[in-house]
């Protein structure tokens, strides 16, 4: 009877240290996200593109690395040029959000790229995306809106 309850005991301890160690490998404190929207993908588009708002009110950067979701089939981190009045956009390896400061993510600066359905997006439905960053993990719900939003 003792040896049992000593056991459970150990076991809850394994269990409080590894529920502390999953806390501190995915939460960015000091992270949050404002109003993260997905556009509806125009007809037969294979992408689409997104936005939000990140606020790093901590003392250090807030790297983005990479962007993860169950919905895609690869995620992009895109930044945006203006050559000679035609929007172009191309890939870039992280974006950094200053420490203390807001980033407004948008099709029209950097922003997350969505690629390859892995099934249709509903206008309205919310979908997840993870951003992977040097402070940890950061959850993201974003909303399908239409693209008129834009
Ligand atoms: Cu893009």
């Amino acid at each position: 009877m003792t040896n049992f309850s000593w056991c459970r005991m150990g076991l809850i301890f394994v269990l409080m240290a590894v529920t502390r160690m999953v806390f501190a490998a995915t939460s960015a404190e000091n992270i949050e996200v404002g109003k993260a929207e997905i556009f509806m993908p125009q007809r037969n588009a294979s992408a689409t593109g997104s936005k939000m708002t990140i606020y790093n009110r901590s003392d250090k950067p807030l790297i983005i690395r990479e962007v993860t979701g169950q919905r895609f089939k690869q995620i992009m981190l895109h930044a945006t040029t203006y050559k000679s009045g035609q929007r172009e956009m191309y890939p870039v390896e992280q974006i950094t959000v200053a420490a203390h400061q807001k980033l407004a993510l948008t099709p029209n600066t950097s922003h997350i790229m969505l690629m390859g359905f892995t099934r249709p997006l509903q206008r309205g439905e919310f979908v997840s995306l993870i951003l992977h960053t040097n402070q940890g993990l950061v959850r993201v719900i974003a909303r399908v809106v239409p693209m008129s939003v834009r």
